[in-house]
């Protein structure tokens, strides 16, 4: 029975997997399968960004060895830097809220 954290990285990789085997390199977002998998995995995201082109500019931030691709070391970056986002942001909650 995989533990919470496992089952955390489990689905991380089979995600980035099931966006990234769509079409070309399939270990590989084009820039097609990562607007794909923000549409459907972070809508939220998504929907803050005001700009028409977010997905092109988010894709060229992260795509730093210019291939114009996202391989799963550029889209990890992405979720952690997301993940410390979100956990600063509830850690600013818990403060407010005198429980930590
Ligand atoms: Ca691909
Ligand atoms: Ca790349």
């Amino acid at each position: 029975m995989p533990t919470d954290l496992e089952l955390a990285m489990q689905t991380l990789i089979a995600t980035f997997h099931k966006y990234s085997g769509k079409e070309g390199d399939r270990y590989k977002l084009s820039k097609r399968e990562l607007k794909d998998l923000f549409r459907s995995e972070l809508p939220c995201f998504l929907n803050v960004q005001k700009d028409a082109d977010a997905v092109g500019k988010i894709m060229k931030d992260l795509d730093s060895n210019d291939d114009e691709e996202v391989d799963f070391h550029e889209f990890a970056a992405l979720v952690t830097s997301l993940t410390m986002l979100c956990n600063d942001f509830f850690e600013e909650a818990l403060k407010k809220q005198g429980k930590c």
